[in-house]
């Protein structure tokens, strides 16, 4: 190392003011995504530079978040929605020094991200891959890269806090109280699931969730003006957001006015606008479509890294003040908001011993004492029952011995059969945050990208529709693969024979693209007694999706009918 980089990496605290400090970590931020990007010779470099203030501050400053600890349950969630910038998130999980935990929920005590996966950014085996991807790297809430996948799951995780804080927290035990962080991009807004999303958000009224949106005016073929000329003001305000602007990404003061407004917002939830420059700082390349996937070239990182007043030559290079800075913020604050949780949880748990191992059981994923009594045997039967009624009767028992199994579909519960009946199970709405059956609405995308974000959250969740809509939901159905959550995906009406409603309704490859889906059980019970074996095995999956394809009952057609609707179908087959 050069003797410049060495006395800058040395510098001592007491040579510089507070927001020297901030604007040194700011730039730490910065250098270490470009050098990442510089040395993988790919990436995306431009919005890290320019998100590296917000993030900061989120981090820093606002972020209820224990380093030591990244899966206490109260934590504030912060999810990268534009997982491209992933080098956002390597970053403040290294300088914060976030802990490792494996999949069995055990803190292994050594960093999450090293210096060296920083060094290895995209490489193979490096904790620092090119997206953010939950269960390989601790510290990541939710794998993003499909744009617009994070804001959606975001809402499920909304909705997930305000179900636990409604069952669980007591007077004086607020043991669920965390807000949901999510930054997001050009290609998030304009994607379809995120309107579906921010819609269902906007109406559950979830004020503990909080976009926050890079207006940066690039996407990869250019300026915005070519694609993307709507209010998107205007468009939040109609969802029934709350929303505000920041005009200077750089400006970390109005930055963190801007999340203290959202913290006090009730009724709704937030929308930051945020103007920024992509690729800010480097001279040639700021607020160009080159800053956002390629690497800035090696004259161009040292123009950037001088206009930040940083060591030109030196690479991945960590002042030790700015490790400081981090322990100094979030790490003591996190560490005492923990303290402070842990210590009202022991009372909580003295006095509701029961809740408290209900939580403790949801944590690890597992099932309660009992959760498979009581469920139907059906007896044997020409006729049979069609898959969904008995699924339904099997969701029915199966609810009411795991309190934290929610679900919905999109508008099709009646048909679906998936509607939880029982007394108490209620419909989940703002003024009713306990309810357990969810009502989606016609969002079938962004149902599945919330089962996901409940998921997530610890619950276990469903989401139904026809089979034929799958189509609709498989974006977010390939994620719980890869995330390995134990999700539920319920399609009924899983028959070629369908063919009342003519040939969209018929899922002819339905079967065989979900089949294709690597991590996915898929499980086509025969009948009804097999629906319920098929639910008693996949209630059991700890870290890994399940989705049923229910067919009607054999006999709900007579022949006549069933030979027209084969005949139709299988015309429709042949012809292509
Ligand atoms: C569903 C989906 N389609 C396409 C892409 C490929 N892609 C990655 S980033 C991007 C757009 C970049 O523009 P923006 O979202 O505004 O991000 P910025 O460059 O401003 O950070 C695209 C098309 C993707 N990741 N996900
Ligand atoms: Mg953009």
């Amino acid at each position: 190392m050069s003797e410049t980089a060495e006395a800058f990496q040395k510098q001592p605290a007491s040579s510089m003011t507070a927001e020297q400090l901030d604007q040194l970590a700011i730039n730490t931020i910065r250098t270490l995504s470009i050098d990442a990007v510089q040395q993988a010779n790919s990436g995306h470099p431009g919005t890290p530079m320019a998100l590296a203030p917000l993030v900061y501050t989120i981090w820093n400053r606002v972020l209820r978040f224990d380093p030591m600890d990244p899966i206490w349950p109260d934590r504030d969630r912060f999810l990268l929605s534009n997982g491209h910038a992933s080098m956002l998130l390597w970053s403040v999980l290294h300088l914060t020094g976030t802990r490792a935990v494996n999949a069995e929920y055990e803190n292994l005590g050594q960093p999450s991200v090293t210096l060296d996966d920083i060094r290895h950014f995209r490489q193979l085996d490096s904790k620092a891959p090119g997206h953010p991807e939950y269960h390989w790297t601790s510290g990541v809430e939710a794998t993003t890269g499909p744009l617009g996948q994070g804001v959606a799951t975001s809402v499920g995780m909304a909705i997930a806090e305000k179900w636990l804080a409604s069952r669980y927290n007591r007077p004086g035990f607020d043991i669920f109280d965390y807000r949901i962080y999510v930054t997001c991009s050009d290609g998030d807004m304009m994607e379809g699931v995120a309107s579906e999303a921010a819609s269902l958000a906007g109406h559950l009224r979830l004020d503990n969730l909080c976009w926050i949106y890079d207006n940066n005016h690039i996407t990869i073929e250019g300026n915005t003006r070519i694609t993307f000329s709507e209010d998107i003001a205007a468009r939040f305000q109609g969802y029934g957001w709350n929303v505000l602007r920041v005009g200077n990404a750089n400006d970390a003061g109005l930055i963190e006015n801007a999340l203290d407004i959202f913290r006090n917002t009730k009724g709704r939830p937030t929308f930051i606008i945020l103007d920024s420059h992509i690729g800010y700082g480097a001279p040639h390349k700021h607020d160009t479509a080159e800053a956002h996937g390629e690497p800035l070239g090696e004259e161009e990182v040292r123009l950037a890294k001088r206009f930040y007043g940083w060591p030109e030559n030196a690479k991945f290079l960590v002042p030790d003040v700015v490790y400081q800075r981090f322990a100094d913020g979030i790490g003591a604050r996190g560490a005492e908001a923990r303290r402070e949780w842990t210590q009202l949880f022991a009372q909580y748990e003295s006095k509701y011993p029961h809740l408290a191992a209900e939580i403790g059981l949801m944590q690890r994923r597992e099932l309660p004492e009992g959760w498979d009594r009581n469920l139907p045997v059906f007896p044997a039967s020409r006729k049979g029952i069609a898959g969904r009624d008995a699924s339904g009767q099997v969701l029915n028992v199966l609810a009411q011995n795991i309190p934290w199994l929610v679900g919905g579909s999109a508008d099709l519960g009646t048909s679906n059969k998936t509607t939880l009946k029982f007394e108490g199970a209620g419909d989940f709405e703002a003024e009713t945050p306990g309810g357990r059956n969810l009502h989606f609405g016609i969002r079938e995308h962004a149902m599945m990208a919330t089962v996901n974000g409940l998921s997530l959250s610890k619950l276990r969740a469903f989401g139904a529709t026809f089979l034929i809509f799958s189509d609709y939901a498989r974006p977010a159905i390939r994620l719980a693969a890869i995330m390995e959550l134990p999700a539920i995906f319920i399609f009924t009406h899983d028959a070629m024979g369908d063919g009342e409603d003519g040939p969209t309704h018929q899922p002819v490859e339905q079967l065989a693209s979900l089949r294709a889906i690597p991590g996915l059980a898929l499980i086509r019970p025969a009948d009804a007694n097999e629906v319920v074996e098929a639910y008693r095995t996949i209630m059991q999956f700890r870290h890994e999706p399940a989705a049923g394809a229910l067919a009607p009952a054999s006999a709900d057609l007579g022949p006549e009918q069933i030979r027209t609707r084969l005949r139709r179908c299988a015309w429709r087959l042949c012809a292509g």
